[in-house]
Order: C-alpha cells, then structure tokens, then sequence
C-alpha cells in the first residue's frame, strides 16, 4: 500500500499522538535560515516552532539549502513539513515542525535569497553552513543582502552564527565586513545589525533509512525528511540583538541569553565535540559504526571520561561542567541516536582545530597530562590510512583528504616522520602547536604503541601506564 504523503493535506491520517503544528501556516517569514541541514532543522526549528505555537508569527522560517536542491525539493514536496523523533531514556515522542514556510536553494536562486535579505517583515538571518561554509562567497551573499536592504530603508537584522566556530559571531560579522566595498554599508551594518555569538546544542544525526521507516510506521504517513535527535538541548546566546526584546521572547522558549556565551561554548567544544572528534576516529578505526557503540566500551568510556576530566575540564570557565560531562556520557550512550562515526569524522581537519588544541596548549603550559588528545591526534594519522584495523576501506570526507592521505601513507615505513608533517600543519592544528616538541614526542609514543597493539590495544595501555 502506497501511503500519501506528509503535506498538509494529509494532516487527517496523521496519528493522534504526533504533535502537530497548532497555528496558521504561512506568510512572510520573519528568519531567513542559511544551511538547511538535520541540526537546524531538530534544533532552532524546533525552538522557532515553539514561538509560533504560542502565537508569535514573526518566527516563521525561509530556509535556504546552500548548495543541494533534492532535499529542498522534498520538503518542498511536503509543503516544509517533516516529522523529528525525539528519543532517549526519558521517553520517545514525535513531531511534526511547521515552522519551514519558505524554500530556496542559494546555488539555484541567488537573486531570491538576496531580495529576501530586504524584506520587511523580516528580523533575523540564522546560519549552520558548518566550518567550511565561512567562505568569502558567504560573506559576498550576506552583504549584497544587508545592501539591499540597506536601500530600501529597512530595519537593522540579527544575524545569528550558529556553527560550531569560536567565537562564531565575530567569525560571521568579519567575514560580512570584508565583503562590503564601501564605507556607508560598513557603518550601516555596525549601527543597525547584530552579530551575537552563539553556542547550540543537541545531537542530531543525519537523516537515514531506519528513521524514515519508523515515522512511516508512526505517523502513517510518507515522509521522506524525517529525523532523529535527543531530548536535551541548549541555545546559550549573546545579548546582542538588533531589537533587544527579542532576548525576553527567545528566553520564554528556553534559551539561555547571556554576556557569557564564551563559557558555555568552550565547555561544549572541547568536551562535546572534542570527544565525539577522538571517538569518531577512534570507532572508525576499531570498526565500530556508531558513537554509541563506542562509549559502552568500558576503555573507551575510561579514556573519553580522563580525556574530559584531566585535558580538558582544567581550562574550562563552566563551573557545572561536571554535571555537563554526566549528562555527556549520557547522551553518548543514547541507543536511539545510532550517530554514525564517519559522520563526524567528516571534515575534521576543520573540526579538530576548533576542539583539542586549546585544551593541549593549556596543559603544556601548566605542564600537564597531554597523552589523551595524544592519542587521538595518532588515531586521525592511522585514520587518514582509509581502512580500518580489519581492511575494510572507508571513505574520508575531507576537504582535506589527499593531504592527509599522503601524510598517512608511509606511516608504516617512517612513523616519526609521519607523526613530524601531520603535527607540522598550522592549518589542522592553529598557530601555536606546532613546534611543541613535547606534544610532538607524545603523539610519536602513542602512534608506535598503535602499529605496535592496535588502536584498543594502545588505550588500555594509556590507561594502565598512566595513573
Ligand atoms: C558533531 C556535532 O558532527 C560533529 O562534528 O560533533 O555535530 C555534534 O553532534 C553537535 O555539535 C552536538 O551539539
């Protein structure tokens, strides 16, 4: 039997028991959203949804796919509606988000996204273009927005960074700046716009098959952008809007809006993050598929807890980290996510320099431990091999990959000299490791323990020899 699809048309089939949108669907999108990929969409769509159910219609979203059209084209299809699983050891519920009421694909309609920039009705520009969208055609794209909107007369916008970028706020508005030719757009962008930084939370992975069979079972219905994500999540923004009030309005949904976004954001980097980049690697290798798979290694979970706890907690200003990292081992474990671990391996020559370094550097200055993210960085080198410990090949998606396959290759033959040009690279590691000689020589111990006992081998050995 052939099931309809998830449109409004079929709202009647849907099951009794999915959440559905309350309100009246449509008009002028008050959120132009750049980077329509499964995070936004289980995360501020979601929070934005939150809005408009209460009844504030100014946080309906035109959401634009930067490059790919086929999933446009299918929400588009589905008149912007798909239906998130949220699950986790305090339940399982389903949703269907309504707050996508606009479609474009920025490669195929250019000149509509920026015309979109100007509209009056709308007041905030979000983005998850991820670490390597922050290109200058970004930049390009969002200024001859503001310029046009600029000439029109029309109001200041908040546009919001919501990547996994330090700083993401200052990131954003630099780039946007370097991209205005002239002096009037510049101090009209400085006077009128606001570039806060944002740290966001919750672990979503991509859309996939068992998911999209489990809403069509649900929901009755065929949906073919379904998602799943967790329960928890956090939105801690800067207060730095171009209309203040809105700090009151996004705080009515849950989202935490402070001058500390600093704190917040470097605890879920280097912890978060910074772990899911060493297991990623780590299960890569060890062909284990999923994160979860991963933690409920009683070794892996000793290393991934000391990694946090010993590296990475000295350096961080989040005084309840503790609970963070509790609630982190938690979400790891979660069974319903299956986040697959060449998902995050993905990209991480622009990943890992956002997530280890600082951690490394703060250790070496205060003359600690480095052997945790030591041995993570002599993963990533035996990961760049493209096959895991029992031959089977993977895929490295990399903006990066012919780098670091041929840093990779003679690693059997000459593993110092390996270990050497990998950690040489200021571009994967930043300006300031490179050079450490002391990081240099415990990268170099744990990649020969590597070829010597394997990737498992080498962790239980790190966590018997060192205290
Ligand atoms: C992950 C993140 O893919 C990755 O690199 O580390 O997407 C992570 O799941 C989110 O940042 C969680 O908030």
């Amino acid at each position: 039997m052939t099931l309809p699809r998830l449109q409004e048309a079929s709202r009647t089939t849907w099951a009794p028991q999915v959440i559905a949108p309350s309100y009246l669907r449509g008009g002028e999108p008050g959120v132009l959203h750049l980077g329509l990929g499964a995070f936004h969409r289980a995360h501020q769509a979601l929070v934005f949804e939150h809005l408009l159910s209460a009844g504030d219609g100014r946080w309906g979203i035109h959401g634009v796919g930067m490059t790919r059209p086929d999933l446009v084209d299918c929400l588009k299809a589905q008149d912007g509606l798909y239906a998130v699983r949220v699950a986790d050891a305090q339940g399982l519920k389903w949703q269907v988000c309504g707050a996508l009421w606009r479609l474009s694909v920025a490669a195929r309609q250019r000149p509509e996204v920026v015309q979109a920039m100007a509209h009056p009705a709308l007041r905030w520009i979000t983005l998850t273009v991820t670490e390597k969208g922050y290109s200058p055609e970004l930049g390009q794209l969002l200024a001859d927005g503001l310029r046009l909107r600029q000439a029109a007369g029309g109001a200041g916008l908040t546009v919001a960074s919501c990547d996994n970028l330090r700083g993401n706020g200052q990131v954003l508005q630099a780039l946007v700046l370097a991209a205005c030719p002239d002096e009037p757009l510049r101090d009209w962008i400085a006077t009128h716009c606001a570039f806060p930084c944002s740290m966001v939370d919750r672990i979503v992975p991509a859309m996939s098959a068992p998911i999209r069979e489990q809403a069509q079972a649900v929901l009755g219905v065929n949906d073919q952008a379904a998602l799943g994500t967790e329960g928890f999540w956090e939105w801690v923004i800067e207060n730095r809007f171009a209309d203040p009030s809105d700090a009151a309005v996004l705080q009515s949904a849950g989202v935490q809006v402070t001058d500390q976004v600093p704190v917040y954001e470097d605890a879920k980097l280097r912890m978060l993050n910074g772990s899911h980049s060493a297991m990623a690697l780590i299960g890569a290798v060890t062909g284990r598929a999923c994160i979860s798979d991963c933690i409920e290694q009683p070794h892996i979970r000793d290393f991934i807890t000391r990694l946090i706890e010993r590296e990475v907690a000295p350096h961080l200003a989040r005084s309840d980290w503790r609970d963070y990292r509790d609630a982190l081992l938690r979400r790891f474990a979660n069974p319903h996510l299956r986040h697959s671990v060449h998902q995050i391996a993905t990209d991480s020559s622009l990943k890992i320099a956002q997530r280890w370094p600082p951690s490394i550097l703060g250790q070496l200055q205060r003359g600690g431990s480095i052997d945790h993210h030591a041995l993570a960085a002599a993963v990533w080198l035996r990961y760049a091999l493209g096959h895991a410990e029992d031959g089977t090949p993977y895929a490295i998606q990399d903006p990066s990959e012919a780098l670091l396959r041929a840093l990779a290759a003679g690693q059997q033959q000459a593993p110092q000299a390996s270990v050497q040009a990998l950690l040489a690279r200021p571009e994967l590691w930043g300006a300031q490791l490179p050079g450490q000689s002391h990081w240099v020589a415990r990268v170099t111990h744990w990649h020969q323990r590597i070829l010597e006992a394997g990737v498992d081998g080498a962790i239980r050995q790190l966590l018997q020899e060192i205290a």
